[in-house]
């Protein structure tokens, strides 16, 4: 390995390294108060997918099209249960990322043990970082390997090598 491909290499590294580690505090964005209403009738929430960011304040209403439904949502402790005409409503920070499901808790119908939805309580990160460490290791090698192959091309021109 030459001097120039190990420190291709060592940089690399480090570059991957710090897209893995370096703290990004201005990527997080400020936390806001955040109304959210669900639409719950016999099989499905609408929306089905619901996206707040890390230490928004989330305030979920539920409001039951059909017969009584209810909302459990796994990791953060809230259970509420709406009849038709009566939404109710729950609050909570949304302090962890990651996506969390939610289900219907009252047994509505055949169909019940589907009503689920999801929370994602974003940005995910780690997600990117190491996307981005893993760009900056194949580049890394790519350029380490072409570096340590035999140059085919001397960068010398035929005029320079005509002075010497
Ligand atoms: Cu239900």
């Amino acid at each position: 390995m030459t001097q120039r491909s190990l420190l291709l290499a060592v940089l690399s590294t480090l570059l991957a390294l710090a897209a893995l580690l370096i703290p990004l505090p201005a990527v997080r964005p400020r936390p806001q108060q955040r109304q959210i209403h669900l639409n719950a009738r016999m099989f499905a929430f609408e929306p089905g997918s619901v996206k707040v960011n890390q230490g928004d304040t989330v305030t979920l209403v539920l409001h039951s099209q059909d017969v009584t439904h209810g909302i459990y949502l796994d990791g953060y402790d809230v259970n509420i249960k709406a009849e038709p005409g009566k939404p109710a409503q729950a609050t909570f920070v949304a302090d962890r990322q990651g996506k969390f499901r939610f289900r219907c808790s009252v047994t509505c119908g055949a169909m019940h043990p589907f009503m689920i939805g999801e929370l994602v309580v974003g940005p995910n990160l780690p997600f990117w970082r190491a996307v981005v460490a893993l760009l900056i290791v194949v580049a890394g090698s790519i350029l380490t390997l072409r570096s340590a192959a035999p140059q085919a091309t001397p960068h010398v021109s035929a005029s320079d090598q005509a002075t010497r």
